[in-house]
């Protein structure tokens, strides 16, 4: 796809926000609220949910696009950027008391929403009003379908598994015992599965395929859905590891973050590929420097990285991941859909890989 074609889809994505917004405002204003909490919805919503990449919410539509293999009606576009809206603003929910919990400075190049004036904790309450906006717009536009008990159930699932990642990833990096003898790239694997793949990858998918009618079958072995989990949790599994490394090796202004793996002592993919090339001397320089509240400290893990060649290795891991998700893709099926029916194609898969693969922010 030429940038310019690219431009316009965001460009169309964008344009669906402003109805989304004012329908949840309105929920305010008709409940009687006050013009300085509807005023403060709108700034959280709007500071935290537009400004990403939208490649998670850009997914279900263009999903919903490749399984009907048509162009989709206004009605189908409008429905299919509301629930990847709705993706957006459980990834908004997310980052917001992510960067809390991380104590992160800056997100999407401005500072993080907990560190605005006046803003604080009441994050906290931020990022449930985002999550809450989820079954607020599902309800208000799919109640009438059959596959509406699947949307939510969906989005519930997907919620735990990501709170159960996020809950091992805290607890593999507490903040005052440094022991990097539990990381493991096993440990760091089931993270990362948790914490994003899920989230990121199976979800704006397989919500696609219930708007576009895809049936669940009564084996695993044949249910599409099993199927599209299969290829898009490794998938995620590449997309979190490619995070990590651009948490060490990404500039701020390319990824519009301030990196806090290494002061923040997490499990990363870069610290378990480091343990694992270390002789005992540089495991020495980890042990002292990982994990520690110290920008020296940080400096002299960077610089043993550098060392140690992690930027090769990623290279290599990126190669690798690729080529193996590449084999997972083949093995979807190319059923000819019968009349009208959407299906299952490798194009799904392919989109998602071809977003990914050798990104830099
Ligand atoms: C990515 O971790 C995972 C999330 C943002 C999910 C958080 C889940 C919650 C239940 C809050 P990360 O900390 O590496 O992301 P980033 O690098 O963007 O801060
Ligand atoms: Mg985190
Ligand atoms: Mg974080
Ligand atoms: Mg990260």
């Amino acid at each position: 796809m030429t940038a310019d074609a690219k431009a316009q889809k965001r460009q169309r994505f964008e344009d669906v926000f402003p109805a989304i917004r004012q329908e949840l405002l309105d929920y305010l204003a008709a409940n009687g609220m006050p013009k300085d909490a509807i005023e403060w919805y709108g700034r959280n919503l709007d500071y935290n949910v537009p400004g990403g990449k939208l490649n998670r919410g850009l997914s279900v539509v263009d999903t919903a696009e490749i399984l009907k293999g048509r162009l989709l009606t206004e009605q189908e576009y409008f429905r299919a950027a509301l629930l990847g809206w709705c993706v957006e603003l459980l990834q908004a929910f997310f980052l917001v008391s992510d960067d809390m919990m991380d104590q992160s400075i800056t997100r999407r190049g401005q500072p993080c929403w907990y560190r605005r004036d006046g803003v604080g904790y009441i994050a906290i309450n931020d990022s449930f009003m985002l999550e809450a906006a989820i079954y607020h717009l599902i309800k208000n536009h799919f109640r009438a379908e059959p596959y509406y008990v699947h949307l939510l159930e969906l989005f519930h699932e997907t919620t735990f598994q990501t709170e159960i990642g996020q809950l091992i990833d805290l607890i593999t990096a507490p903040e005052d015992h440094v022991d990097l003898s539990k990381f493991s790239l096993q440990k760091h694997k089931l993270i990362v599965i948790y914490k994003t793949a899920y989230y990121s990858f199976y979800l704006p998918v397989a919500l696609a395929m219930y708007m576009c009618g895809l049936a669940h079958t009564s084996t695993p072995s044949t249910d599409p859905y099993e199927l599209a989990k299969s290829i898009l949790v490794p998938l995620g599994e590449y997309f979190q590891v490619q995070d990590d490394f651009l948490d060490y090796a990404g500039t701020p202004e390319q990824i519009g973050k301030i990196g806090t793996d290494i002061i923040d002592n997490k499990c990363s993919w870069c610290v378990n590929t480091a343990l694992a090339l270390a002789t005992p001397d540089q495991r020495a320089v980890l042990d002292t420097n990982y994990g520690r509240k110290d920008a020296q400290a940080e400096a002299r893990i960077k610089a043993l990285y550098e060392e140690l060649g992690i930027r090769q290795r990623y290279a290599e891991y990126e190669e690798a991941a690729y080529k193996r998700i590449m084999g997972l893709i083949e093995t979807v099926p190319e059923t000819p859909s019968a009349d009208g029916q959407a299906v299952l194609k490798k194009e799904v898969f392919k989109s998602f890989l071809d977003k990914i693969y050798k990104r830099q922010k």
